[in-house]
C-alpha cells in the first residue's frame, strides 16, 4: 500500500471478503417474493389520497372540503388547519444548520400558502383507494395566484415575490468556504485564467419503487408503526418523534422493508409518510399512502440545480494557482433535511477535486425557489463540485493549448502527499490519482484515439474524448465534525453481531439497503471476522425495533462506517470467543491462535475449539471463564476519524453526427479505487448503475418548468432516463488504494460513477466539438444543442 501509513488490522482468514460471490438478496426479489411497502396489508386499513396545489405560488383563500366528505366510502377529509389544531408539533425539520440560516417553518399540510406545484393542501381518508382519489377531486381550494420564480438567480434578485416572510431576498444562505485574499492574489500572480458559466439542471431521482407508508396507530398503547421507504429508518424515527408528531422516540417503529431503489431521494423525512401516521393517530386505524409516478416526480426531492461562474487562475505551464466559484443554488420552496448541506459542505469541499491547488475560494447563494425542494441525489454536492472543477480542467487546457490529460497529470496531488489538506477543508486519506489515471488512458489507449482523431477530421467525422478525475468524500463522519459544521445528526453507524448457540450468525445493521447487496457484502465482512461461512450469517436492516440504532444509508457510507461498525463487532465478538477458548483448552490467552474459525493452542494444533462450538458453550454458560457474563455478541458504534476519498479516472469516447447533432458514446473506460474491495461483482454493478446514471445527467435528463412553475416533465415519457439500448458497454476497471483509517480499508463506491460520468461525457463531446471553437455546452447536452452549437460557428 502506498500513499499513507496503514493502521488497519488485517483480516486473520482470506478468502470470504473480496470474492465475487452471488447478491445473496435476489432470489425472493427475481421471483417477486420480496416485501415491498405496498405489500403491507393490514385488518381494517384505510387509504390516503393528499390533495395538491396545482399551483406553484398562491395564497389559499379557502378550503372546501363537505363535497368530499359526503362521498360514499370518505372516513375523514383533513386540512392544514386540522393539522395545527391537534397539537403536534407539525414541523418538517432540517437536519443541517448553517451560519444565518433562513428556516421557515415546514408543515405537514400548508395552512397560509402554497409554494410550489404539488405542495400538500389536503388529506382524504377512504376506504378505498379509488373512493380516496375521486374524493380528492372534490377537494375544493380556492386560490390567490402569485407569481411564481423557477431560476435561483432570479429568485434573489430584487423585485421577486417572496416566497416566505421571513426572507425578504428569497435568500435562505450566504455561504463562502476557502480563501478569498489568497484567490484574488492567485488570480493577479498567474499568467493566465480562465473560465466557465454553467447550469446543473435539476434531476429528478426516478427509484423504480415510488415512496409509499403504512402506518398504524394503536391508540391504547400509544405506539406508532410505519412502514416506509425509508434508506434510513431511525432517522425517520428520530425525526418524526419530536419535530413532528410529539410521540416519544421508543413508542415509534419504523419498518423499511424492500425499498426499490432510493439514490438520495428516500433520505428525507417528507410532509407525506408524516401525514400517513398523523391520520392514523386520528382515526385510530391503519393507513396507507402511496405516490404515484407524476406525485414523485412533484414531490420526491430533486438534485443539483446550480448556476455557476467559475474561474481558474493558471501559470503558462499549466500549474494551478487558484479556484474562485460562485454559485446559486435552488432549494426549491421548502428546507428538506440535507438541502442546505448538499450545496454548501458537500459541494464547496470537493473542488479541489484531485488536484493540487494553492488557494480557492467559494460562495454558494442558496435560494428559494417555488419549484419542488431539492437535495441530495446520487454523487449530492461532490457531482455538482466535480464537474465544476473538471469543466475548469478543459477550459484552462484549452486556454494554454495543452492535452487536457497533460494539465491534469501536471497538477494531480502526487501519491506520497497524502493524507492530503486541500485548500477547500478536506483532508483526504490516501489516494493514487496517477496510477488510476494512466490505467484508465492505456486501457482506452489515449495515444492512438488522438490520432484517429486528427485523421478522422480530416474526413469530416468529429469523434471527442473526455477525461474525468473526480474523487468523492464519502462517509459523512466523523460526528464531531458534522457537528461543528452544523449537522443535527451523527455520523457514526453501529451495529449487532450476534451469535446464536447453535453456532450461526445474526448481524443486525443501522443501515438500509435499497439495492445496493448490503446482505451479501455485510455477510462476508463477518464471515471473514469469524472464520465462518456466509451461508452462516444473517444480516437484518431496517427495522427499529429489531436494531437498536442506527443512522441509515446515503453518502457512500455503509461499506466503509456500517461495514466498519460490523467488523469491529465481530473482533469484539472473535476476542471473548478466544478467552473462552483458552479456558476450556486450559492455555494462556495470548497462546490461542485463530485460523479459520479455529482456535488452538499455539504449536499444538490438535488441541483446538471451533468458534461455533464456542458459541454453543457461551450460550450453555456451564465452563466459562470467571466472571465472565455468558452469551456471544457484540454491539459496536463506530465513528469513523474521517471520511473516505474514493477516486478514479473515467473516460468516454464519443462521435457526433455533424449533420443532425447526434451523440453516440463509442467507448466508456471507468477506473475506481473504493480501497479494498468487499465484492467485486456488486463493485462493479454499483459502478454500472453510476455510470447510467452521469450519463443521464449529461446527455438526456433535467427537469423543466414553464414560466408559471408548472412542471413540464411530469411523466416518464416526458423526463428522459436513459434506457439501456442508449448505453455502450462499460469497460471498467479497478486501483485498489485502503483507506488507512478504516478498519476493513474500504471506501465508498456508490455514488462514484454518477460524479465521473457526466463531466467525461460533456468532455468528450466539447472535444468533438473543438473545432468549432465550443468550449462549454450546458446539460443535458442534446443533439439540438450540439447541432445549434457547430451552425452558430
Ligand atoms: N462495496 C464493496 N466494496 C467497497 C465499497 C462498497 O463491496 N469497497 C459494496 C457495499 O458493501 C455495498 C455497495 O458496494 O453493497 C455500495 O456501498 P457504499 O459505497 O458504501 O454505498 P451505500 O452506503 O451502501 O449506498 C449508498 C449509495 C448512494 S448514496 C446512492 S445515492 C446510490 C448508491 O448507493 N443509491 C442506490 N447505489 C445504489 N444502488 C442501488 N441499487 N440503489 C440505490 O438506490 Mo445518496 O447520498 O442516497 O444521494
Amino acid at each position: 500500500m502506498s500513499g499513507a501509513e496503514s493502521e488497519r488490522e488485517e483480516p486473520d482468514v482470506e478468502g470470504v471478503f473480496g470474492a465475487g460471490i452471488k447478491r445473496d438478496e435476489d432470489l425472493p426479489l427475481l421471483l417477486g417474493e420480496g416485501t415491498y411497502t405496498d405489500d403491507i396489508s393490514l385488518p381494517g386499513m384505510t387509504y390516503l389520497a393528499i390533495k395538491r396545489s396545482d399551483h406553484a405560488h398562491a395564497r389559499i383563500v379557502d378550503i372546501d372540503t363537505s363535497e368530499a366528505e359526503s362521498k360514499a366510502d370518505v372516513v375523514a377529509v383533513y386540512t392544514g388547519d386540522d393539522v395545527e389544531a391537534s397539537g403536534v408539533p407539525n414541523t418538517i425539520p432540517t437536519a443541517w444548520d448553517l451560519p444565518g440560516l433562513v428556516q421557515p417553518q415546514y408543515r405537514m399540510l400548508a395552512i397560509d400558502k402554497v409554494r410550489h406545484e404539488g405542495d400538500g393542501v389536503a388529506a382524504v381518508v377512504a376506504e378505498t383507494p379509488q373512493a380516496a382519489h375521486e374524493a380528492r377531486k372534490r377537494i375544493h381550494v380556492e386560490y390567490e395566484e402569485l407569481e411564481a420564480v423557477t431560476d435561483p438567480v432570479t429568485a434573489v434578485e430584487r423585485d421577486i415575490p417572496q416566497i416566505h416572510e421571513e426572507s425578504d431576498d428569497n435568500i435562505a444562505f450566504d455561504f463562502e468556504l476557502g480563501d478569498a485574499d489568497a484567490v484574488n492574489e492567485s488570480f493577479s500572480a498567474a499568467d493566465r485564467t480562465a473560465s466557465v458559466t454553467l447550469r446543473q439542471p435539476r434531476l429528478i431521482p426516478n427509484a423504480i419503487e415510488p415512496r409509499a407508508a403504512v402506518a398504524d396507530w394503536n391508540d391504547s398503547t400509544q405506539k406508532l408503526r410505519l412502514w416506509m421507504t425509508s434508506q434510513n429508518p431511525h432517522l425517520h424515527r428520530m425525526l418524526l418523534s419530536a419535530g413532528t408528531l410529539g410521540i416519544p422516540e421508543n413508542n415509534i417503529r419504523v419498518i423499511a422493508p424492500e425499498v426499490g431503489g432510493g439514490f438520495g431521494s428516500k433520505i428525507y423525512h417528507y410532509p407525506d409518510e408524516a401525514i400517513t401516521a398523523w391520520c392514523s393517530m386520528q382515526l385510530g386505524r391503519p393507513v396507507k399512502w402511496r405516490a404515484s409516478r407524476s406525485e414523485g416526480y412533484l414531490t420526491d426531492c430533486h438534485g443539483r440545480d446550480h448556476v455557476t461562474d467559475a474561474e481558474i487562475a493558471i501559470d503558462n505551464d499549466g500549474t494551478i494557482q487558484g479556484v474562485r466559484v460562485e454559485t446559486h443554488a435552488g432549494l426549491g420552496a421548502h428546507l428538506s433535511q440535507f438541502g442546505t448541506a448538499t450545496p454548501s459542505y458537500l459541494y464547496a469541499t470537493v473542488l479541489s477535486g484531485q488536484y493540487t491547488i494553492p488557494a480557492i475560494h467559494c460562495r454558494v447563494i442558496g435560494a428559494f425557489t417555488t419549484t419542488t425542494p431539492v437535495d441530495a441525489y446520487r454523487g449530492a454536492g461532490r457531482a455538482e463540485g466535480i464537474y465544476v472543477i473538471e469543466r475548469l480542467m478543459d477550459v484552462a487546457a484549452r486556454e494554454l493549448g495543452m492535452d487536457p490529460t497533460e494539465i491534469r497529470r501536471k497538477n494531480l496531488i502526487p501519491a506520497d502527499e497524502f493524507p492530503y489538506e486541500s485548500a477547500a477543508a478536506l483532508v483526504y486519506d490516501s489516494g493514487e490519482y496517477e496510477r488510476a489515471m494512466e490505467t484508465a488512458l492505456e486501457h482506452v489507449d489515449y495515444e492512438t484515439l488522438r490520432e484517429q482523431q486528427q485523421t478522422l477530421r480530416e474526413e469530416g467525422r468529429y469523434l471527442g474524448i473526455g477525461v474525468a478525475n473526480f474523487i468523492e468524500s464519502a462517509g459523512l463522519s466523523p460526528s464531531g465534525l458534522a457537528g461543528q459544521l452544523g449537522a443535527q445528526a451523527g455520523g457514526w453507524e453501529s451495529s449487532i453481531v450476534r451469535f446464536d448457540s447453535t453456532g450461526s450468525v445474526t448481524v443486525l445493521a443501522g443501515t438500509a439497503d435499497q439495492g445496493q447487496g448490503h446482505r451479501t457484502t455485510y455477510a462476508q465482512i463477518a464471515a471473514e471476522e469469524l472464520g465462518i461461512s456466509v451461508d452462516d450469517v444473517e444480516v437484518v436492516e431496517g427495522d427499529t425495533d429489531r436494531i437498536p440504532q442506527g443512522m441509515g444509508t446515503y453518502g457512500s457510507r455503509s461499506a466503509s462506517v456500517g461495514g466498519g461498525s460490523i467488523a469491529r463487532g465481530a473482533r469484539d465478538v472473535r476476542e471473548k470467543a478466544r478467552r473462552i477458548a483458552a479456558h476450556q483448552l486450559e492455555a494462556s490467552v495470548d497462546d490461542i491462535e485463530f485460523e479459520d474459525g479455529e482456535f488452538y493452542v499455539a504449536g499444538a494444533s490438535d488441541r483446538s475449539l471451533h468458534i461455533q462450538a464456542i458459541a454453543h458453550e457461551a450460550y450453555l454458560g456451564h465452563d466459562l471463564p470467571e466472571e465472565m457474563d455468558p452469551g456471544l455478541e457484540a454491539t459496536n458504534f463506530y465513528d469513523p476519524e474521517n471520511f473516505t476519498y474514493p477516486f478514479g479516472t473515467h473516460v468516454a469516447v464519443v462521435e457526433i453526427d455533424p449533420e443532425t447533432g447526434a451523440i453516440t458514446i463509442e467507448r466508456y473506460v471507468a477506473v475506481d479505487d473504493c480501497g479494498e474491495i468487499i465484492n467485486p461483482t456488486i463493485v462493479e454493478g454499483q459502478v454500472h448503475g453510476g455510470i447510467a446514471q452521469g450519463i443521464g445527467a449529461a446527455l438526456y435528463e433535467g427537469a423543466a418548468y414553464d414560466e408559471d412553475g408548472h412542471l413540464q416533465t411530469r411523466r416518464m415519457d416526458e423526463y428522459a432516463v436513459p434506457h439501456a439500448t442508449y448505453l455502450p458497454d462499460f469497460e471498467t476497471d479497478s486501483t485498489v488504494t485502503p483507506s488507512p483509517h478504516n478498519p476493513i480499508g474500504v471506501k465508498g463506491v456508490g455514488e462514484s460513477a454518477t460524479i465521473a460520468a457526466a463531466p467525461a461525457v460533456v468532455a468528450a463531446v466539447t472535444d468533438a466539438l473543438e473545432p468549432f471553437d465550443v468550449d462549454h455546452l450546458d446539460m443535458p447536452v442534446t443533439p439540438e444543442t450540439v447541432w445549434r452549437a457547430m451552425e452558430e460557428e
